[in-house]
């Protein structure tokens, strides 16, 4: 098959709508409790969280001086890529069946990717494309080409600015930052605010104005989602390693994290499990980067993630209730260099592979019984079949219940345990020592009302 059929019938499958539904209680005729009060997302969350994969893309002065955060004095001359191809990173996102894209706009060095009425400190002021270059335009041009979702990372923390840390002025121009990217290049998916601040005791200190910065975006992006530590939308993860929370709740008490790069013992314990009582949906994003660092360094050539390691990143990110974004930095060139492109098409095969057949997508199923606070389904295989992986949804377009669940098995006549955990939400991928089994089932404990539970399962 040609690859990029290939790639499209993979995907489908994995997109495929849920085949084995536990209804909820309500469905059933049973008296449920309503669910109305409970957080629900948006639909530009629910969107959000359906890519499942989003790669990041740092670039700026940065890859040219070898650093991963630059002082601000860089002087625009260095950025010099050779043979900038954003459509070349935006092809090897969407074979690799990723759905959206952000790039760094702004990193903390102040230099900006696309050329700004606000400050000096661009691309303008650069040899590449004579000073005519955008980045910005690049890369959203290619991702509307390739069928991809763009976003943008703009630094709150700027180390070149003057008017930094004179916090109204550089608020101001922060807006018009924002205001630039917000209103040049079309819809934007996502809006990304990076907690980092690295001000030092003597560094000058800026009282950032959160809630007029996001007032910014729902103003002129309103379908974009606001990602930072405080959301609104979508809150940090709580580490850069790609490892949702266990439990991962999308609900949490927004009054913990009130903005990025919040300080306190309660704060990554938030960010990384939510709260089932949450009064507000704001569902984790987890990031990581394919390299060590963030930005491309030559010498991390031969550091970049396998296939296998960037396959149990997905089991801790999107089958936890998470979203992977993923960081692939180009090169010098402006290129994504063809190790990071071939580990990208690797662990795209590797999905495609392990999801590669729903097994209990012909299955008689059956409800054993709902309570209350639980359910039991059972998946009847027919024949003995193989089954090593789970993939568990909850319908989460109404909201967040399941606290626990289990799986098992029934191999060679008797139940044997096969996985158990926390929180399902979007989704749960399960891996367990493959078994032949002839039926499969799973029970959930609901935390508030039942949902709707379904069940994926493959060899
Ligand atoms: C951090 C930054 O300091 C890193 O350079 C990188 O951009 C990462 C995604 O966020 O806070």
């Amino acid at each position: 098959m040609h690859r990029r059929a290939f790639v499209r019938s993979a995907l489908l499958s994995l997109a495929a709508p849920p085949l084995i539904e536990l209804s909820s209680r309500s469905s059933l005729g049973a008296a449920a409790p309503s669910t109305a009060a409970r957080p629900r997302p948006t639909a530009a969350q629910l969107r959000w969280q359906r890519d499942e994969l989003a790669m990041f893309v740092h670039f700026g002065v940065n890859t040219f001086t070898d650093r991963e955060w630059g002082d601000g004095h860089e002087d625009p001359a260095v950025f010099a890529p050779t043979a900038l191809d954003a459509r070349q990173w935006a092809r090897a996102a969407r074979a690799s069946g990723f759905r959206a894209m952000i790039l760094t706009a702004k990193h903390h060095d102040g230099f900006c990717l696309w050329p700004t009425a606000t400050t000096q400190h661009s691309v303008a002021r650069s040899g590449w494309r004579n000073g005519q270059g955008d980045v910005v335009r690049e890369f959203v041009d290619a991702c509307r080409a390739e069928g991809l979702r763009p976003g943008l990372y703009l630094s709150p923390w700027d180390r070149n600015n003057a008017t930094y840390g004179d916090s109204p002025r550089y608020n101001d121009l922060y807006v018009e930052q924002l205001t630039e990217l917000l209103t040049r290049y079309g819809p934007l998916a996502e809006i990304w605010f990076d907690g980092a601040n690295g001000e030092g005791p003597n560094g000058r200190k800026q009282l950032y104005d959160w809630p007029r910065f996001w007032g910014v975006v729902r103003r002129l992006q309103p379908n974009a989602v606001i990602f930072s530590d405080a959301g609104p939308d979508v809150r940090w993860c709580g580490n850069e390693s790609g490892q949702a929370g266990d439990p991962n709740w999308s609900t949490v008490d927004p009054s913990i994290v009130t903005v990025p790069g919040a300080t306190g013992d309660a704060v990554i314990p938030s960010l990384q499990h939510g709260d089932p009582n949450g009064g507000v949906w704001r569902p984790a994003e987890a990031d990581v980067s394919i390299r060590p660092g963030w930005f491309y360094h030559a010498s991390e050539d031969a550091r970049v993630r396998s296939a296998d390691n960037l396959t149990a990143l997905y089991f801790s990110s999107v089958g936890r209730n998470s979203k992977l974004l993923l960081n692939v930095p180009p090169t010098r060139a402006g290129l994504l260099h063809e190790t990071d492109v071939a580990r990208l098409r690797d662990f795209r095969d590797a999905r495609s592979a392990l999801f590669a057949e729903d097994v209990a997508r012909h299955a008689r199923v059956r409800r054993l019984g709902t309570g209350a606070q639980s359910a039991t389904l059972e998946v009847d295989l027919v024949r003995a079949t193989s089954v090593g992986v789970a993939r568990i949804q909850e319908g989460i377009a109404r909201g967040q219940s399941v606290s626990a669940f289990a799986l098992s098995a029934l191999v060679n006549g008797s139940w044997t345990p096969l996985a158990e955990g926390s929180t399902i939400g979007y989704a749960r991928l399960v891996r367990f020592p493959q078994v032949v089994a002839t039926r499969v089932r799973l029970t959930t404990t609901f935390e508030h009302a039942p949902s709707a539970v379904s069940i994926q399962l493959f060899s």
